[in-house]
């Protein structure tokens, strides 16, 4: 290629990176409406979340399952703090990095882990695996593989919620490699026409599988909101209290207004995009920069800091997290595969269709 051909295509978006992390709320658990034993789930909620991947991981070097896997790690802040203030019966929607959204939203990590091992005890029945993590009682709606397909089902969770009065509000989550898609601005533009109770959340960790933001899209993330007049806001997501201040304006005002947000909430994921993936388009010093804002490091700092428990307490927490994650593992690993005969269960909502009898 020649040298202006080389200029003329050089990328000219925005470059993310952790110094554009918005500044980290100032304010204290206490100011933000947290006692002490919020704190600590929170804390133990994180955690949970990591050694769940972590051992998952483990897992799958081993070969204990195949497919796909890719990890939330470091992003715990945004699904941890987002669903901390949301209510239960709130509608949740993600992408298919859903393993930390999927137990944040009720799924436990033997019901998670036999998933990803696809066993008939996982949530999703062992059909849907790592990337189609689903909780109807938790009002998750999954886990999905489509890139930006879901967020116009977020908007018509909105409308249901609008349409039946019922005063919940949907909240739908993608990537920043799903900004750009089609399916996002008929979403945007609907839901802001309408005034849907609706939150879209874009977790911008800075890649879309191995291109940076400031390769794939042409200008920062959050602006995609003005062209519909939709309120919206960017949020450090390496840091839960940030989250939690955010959301609890936010969720005030879709509540009470019946308005749609767009919260771009910045992030990064330490590990590849998925298992296969060495992350060889990033530096070193890149990722040691983001892990000195990891969000369970700073809050297991705030907690020593402000005295809210002991080292050792913060340890007890740790080895529980631990000890359920590795008897997760072996429930996992001891349950059964799913039945050849129930392949055509739950593919409909309500009676399954007969396809046709396949004995
Ligand atoms: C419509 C569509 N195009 C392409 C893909 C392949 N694909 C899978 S993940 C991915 C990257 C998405 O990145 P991002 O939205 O930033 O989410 P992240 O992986 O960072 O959580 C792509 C292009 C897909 N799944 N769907
Ligand atoms: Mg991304």
């Amino acid at each position: 290629m020649s040298k202006s051909a080389v200029k003329a295509f050089t990328p000219s978006g925005f470059v993310y990176k952790s110094t554009d992390l918005p500044e980290a709320t100032k304010k204290d658990h206490k100011k933000l409406g947290l006692t002490t034993d919020n704190v600590m789930f929170l804390f133990r909620e994180m955690f949970l979340q990591r050694r769940f991947e972590e051992r998952a991981a483990q897992m799958y070097q081993k070969g204990k399952f195949g497919g796909f896997l890719h990890l939330y790690i470091g992003q715990e802040a945004v699904s941890s703090g987002v669903n901390f203030v949301l209510q239960p019966d709130d509608d949740i929607i993600t992408a298919y990095r859903d393993h930390g959204w999927g137990l944040v939203r009720g799924i436990s990590a033997k019901a998670g882990m036999a998933e990803l091992f696809g066993k008939a005890t996982g949530c999703s029945k062992g059909k849907g695996g790592s990337m189609h993590y689903f909780n109807a009682e938790g009002h998750f709606w999954g886990g999905h593989g489509i890139v930006g397909a879901h967020i116009p089902v977020a908007a018509g969770l909105a409308f249901a919620n609008k349409y039946e009065e019922n005063g919940r509000i949907a909240a739908g989550f993608f990537g920043d490699g799903a900004v750009d898609q089609g399916a996002l601005h008929e979403a945007f533009n609907l839901a802001q026409l309408w005034k849907l109770p609706v939150l879209f959340v874009v977790e911008n960790n800075g890649y879309s599988m191995g291109t940076a933001t400031n390769r794939h899209t042409a200008t920062e993330i959050y602006k995609r909101a003005l062209g519909y007049d939709m309120k919206h806001a960017i949020v450090n997501g390496m840091d839960l209290f940030s989250v939690i201040e955010t959301m609890q304006e936010v969720a005030k005002d879709i509540r009470e207004n019946s308005n749609p947000w767009f919260l771009e909430i910045r992030t990064y994921r330490y590990r590849g995009h998925s298992m296969s993936d060495p992350g060889n388009y990033r530096t070193k010093e890149e990722l040691e920069e983001f892990k000195n804002n990891d969000p369970i490091e700073r809050l297991k700092t705030y907690i020593l800091d402000k005295k809210l428990a002991k080292q050792a307490e913060i340890d007890a927490i740790m080895d529980e997290v631990e000890k359920e994650v590795l008897e997760a593992v072996d429930f996992a690993d001891e349950s059964p595969f799913p039945e050849s005969n129930t392949l055509y269960e739950h593919i409909f909502s309500g009676d399954d269709l007969v396809i046709h009898d396949h004995k």
